[in-house]
């Protein structure tokens, strides 16, 4: 591997590398400014993934109503062999791979085929890759472990490169929360990552009754609340605000036009909110809501168009028989 540029972190037990972006981002400030300062308000969904909103996401992907991560899960367990048997990767990359968690089943998979590669992890969540690598490393003895840490939407073009065939992964349905112009540039820049003959394999939620979809962004424990609301905590500490979080509710709705799931906050009383970072403040009224994420929900057609619009090769689709969840393994094909 190598080309590149990366920074180490070393620590006591572990080290990651940061992937350095190959354009510039708008920071935390910029972000607050861009969004928050006037209506329509809204916030991009990585500032959920701090240390707790990650370890909270973990608790929601075991909550009942949270069908998705269970759903890719058994995908995951039927096919994990016929995969790796097809793929045979050098080198897996996984885009905002969080615990890993289901990733282990192509570990696992990779073992029952004696057939050893490389694991690169990619999330913005340093605690969570550090925390990850670690345990990785002592499940699987033979895996050579590559944690790395960034923004993905800061490019892709410092990845690590591998020689041999790449596969590349972004399970949990996290398209879902790009928007369209967002989740094409992203595809074309997994495509251009890619050498003939790497793949892709994704994991994308489906349109469904809507009354599974609002109850699993409206857990009756309040964990998909206290995700949402956990943001605020993030703003508070990295830009020197002061939200009480008690004056926001959790508000989560499919929006049957645009089949998404649309999640706010939502102010539950006038209120004046400062940012000291920024030197500035804003006023919100009662009702007032900020658009925290979109998880948006594809048909069967459309993950295909998005795959083969990009120039990648659908090879399997696999779906549930309640054809709630997809998983799709694609490749870019070597020239004839
Ligand atoms: N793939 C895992 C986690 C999904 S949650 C699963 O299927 O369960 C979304 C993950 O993407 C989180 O771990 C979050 O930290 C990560 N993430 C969100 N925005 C990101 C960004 N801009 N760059 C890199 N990772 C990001
Ligand atoms: C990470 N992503 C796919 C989750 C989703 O379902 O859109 C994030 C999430 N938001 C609320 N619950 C889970």
């Amino acid at each position: 591997m190598n080309r590149g540029e990366h920074s180490a972190r070393n620590t006591a037990q572990s080290s990651y590398l940061q992937v350095q972006p190959t354009r510039p981002m708008p920071g935390i400030l910029d972000d607050v400014l861009n969004g928050l300062m006037h209506p329509p308000r809204s916030l991009p969904p990585k500032y959920f993934y701090d240390e707790h909103g990650s370890w909270l996401f973990d608790r929601i992907c075991e909550t009942k109503e949270y069908y998705p991560t269970r759903t890719e899960d058994a995908l995951l367990s039927q096919y994990s062999s016929e995969i790796i048997r097809q793929t045979l990767p050098v080198q897996i990359v996984e885009l905002g791979s969080g615990t890993s968690r289901k990733t282990r089943r192509l570990l696992d998979a990779c073992e029952t085929h004696a057939h050893t590669c490389s694991y690169a992890p990619f999330d913005v969540c340093g605690e969570m890759v550090h925390q990850v690598a670690i345990e990785l490393r002592h499940k699987y003895h033979w895996l050579k472990m590559e944690p790395l840490v960034g923004d993905y939407h800061a490019g892709l073009g410092n990845l690590p490169v591998a020689s041999g065939i790449t596969m590349f992964v972004f399970l949990g349905g996290t398209i879902g929360n790009f928007t369209p112009d967002e989740a094409r540039d992203f595809f074309d820049e997994i495509r251009d990552c890619m050498h003939p003959g790497d793949y892709l394999l994704l994991g994308a939620d489906r349109v469904k009754d809507e009354r599974v979809l609002n109850a699993a962004y409206n857990d009756v424990d309040g964990l998909t609340a206290g995700f949402n609301l956990n943001v605020l905590n993030v703003l508070n500490r990295e830009v020197d605000a002061n939200f009480n979080a008690g004056n926001f509710s959790h508000l989560a709705l499919f929006n049957r036009e645009l089949n998404r799931i649309e999640m706010y906050l939502v102010s539950a009383i006038d209120q004046i909110i400062s940012f000291r970072k920024l030197g500035s403040s804003i006023s919100l009224s009662k009702g007032e809501r900020i658009l925290t994420e979109i998880s948006r929900k594809f048909t069967y057609r459309e993950l295909e168009t998005m795959i083969t619009g990009s120039g990648m090769e659908i090879i399997r689709h696999y779906e549930p028989v309640n054809n709630y969840f997809s998983l799709i393994l694609s490749q870019l094909r070597k020239a004839q």
